[in-house]
């Protein structure tokens, strides 16, 4: 019997674009089937295997991927981000938790598991906000963290009534160097690289002092292929593990960009709206069940990330990329 393939939905956004082409290194590119919404993919992600524009708010379009490929894992990634969910409540309601509802159903009927993510964004100002324990209060007060302690939920409950074997991580912020992320708080993280290469300097939308925790990319794609390669007796968290690989607030990114980039100087325009969802996020997550129950364990800090981002964002903007 040929082996089931994996669909990724969301697989043109800023993780989903890696995390389709590791998928495709490791499994082969036929067995991985990308799909987007409406921005057009790169050409190697339309290139290198299937690709199919869907709508995850509609359930048959999900529903006629699965049984055309005969898909036995779902990694959802389509979402919208907390910044864009503030301005836009009924359209981060609308896809990130009627997307995720659509999939899991999907999933039940067809028997696929299921990844997604869910975030810091899913903890409030009432959370431990320090070492944030992987079971406390989670009483968020924006719309995306709304719609994440939904998912959580939901994935809870169909693992439990339905037995569909859901599996999540409580992502921070994603720092990267291929796809721009499309509107978070935690936004700030990545442009100020590309900053620091084009102009040498950056203004920053969140204030001195605000501490959040962070992730490179290549970990955040090791660990949701990690989590999902799991032996399922071990995982004691359906809904989703909090995992971390750093924490910092923009003046300690900005020195140690500062390191590299001579003269590198950093000033504020505080937005509002942003810095108040940052606030109620907390400083830094214990991801230690994570740890424990398969093995988590992130590979960048802050000083190796920065090595790196500067030497792929270098290169890329000598190719005239941005
Ligand atoms: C955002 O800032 O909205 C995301 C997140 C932390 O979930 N990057």
């Amino acid at each position: 019997m040929a082996e089931k393939r994996i669909l990724v939905t969301g697989a043109v956004g800023q993780i989903g674009s890696e995390l389709t082409m590791e998928l495709r290194r490791r499994f082969g590119n036929d067995r991985v089937v990308a799909t987007g919404r409406k921005t057009k993919p790169s050409k190697e992600l339309e290139e290198s295997g299937p690709f199919h524009f869907i709508d995850v708010s509609k359930i048959e379009t999900v529903a006629k991927i699965v049984k055309e490929y005969d898909v036995g894992t779902i990694y959802h990634l389509a979402a919208i981000l907390s910044a864009v969910g503030e301005n836009n409540p009924v359209l981060a309601w609308q896809v990130n938790v009627g997307g995720l509802f659509n999939c899991l159903e999907v999933a039940r009927e067809y028997g696929c598991a299921l990844f997604t993510p869910s975030s810091i964004g899913a903890f409030g100002p009432t959370t431990p906000l320090d070492h944030t324990p992987q079971v406390t209060i989670q009483r968020p007060t924006s719309m995306y963290g709304v719609t994440k302690v939904s998912g959580e939920l939901l994935c809870d409950y169909y693992h439990t009534r339905f037995g569909v074997d859901t599996r999540g991580l409580r992502y921070p912020g994603i720092i990267s160097n291929v796809t721009l992320p499309g509107g978070g708080t935690t936004d700030y993280a990545v442009e100020i690289y590309y900053e620091a290469i084009k102009h040498g300097r950056y203004t920053c939308f969140l204030k001195e002092g605000t501490r959040l925790d962070m992730m490179y990319m290549p970990d955040a794609v090791e660990g949701a292929i990690q989590l999902m390669e799991a032996d399922p007796g071990k995982l004691r968290h359906r809904n989703a593990y909090n995992v971390t690989a750093m924490s910092f607030a923009p003046e300690d990114i900005a020195a140690e960009i500062a390191k590299h980039v001579p003269g590198f100087t950093m000033d504020y325009d505080v937005d509002p709206v942003r810095q108040s969802i940052a606030d109620s996020w907390p400083n830094s997550m214990d991801d230690s069940a994570a740890r424990e129950d398969w093995g988590w364990n992130p590979k960048y800090d802050l000083a190796a990330m920065t090595e790196d981002m500067l030497k792929v964002l270098g290169e890329r903007h000598a190719r005239g990329e941005f």
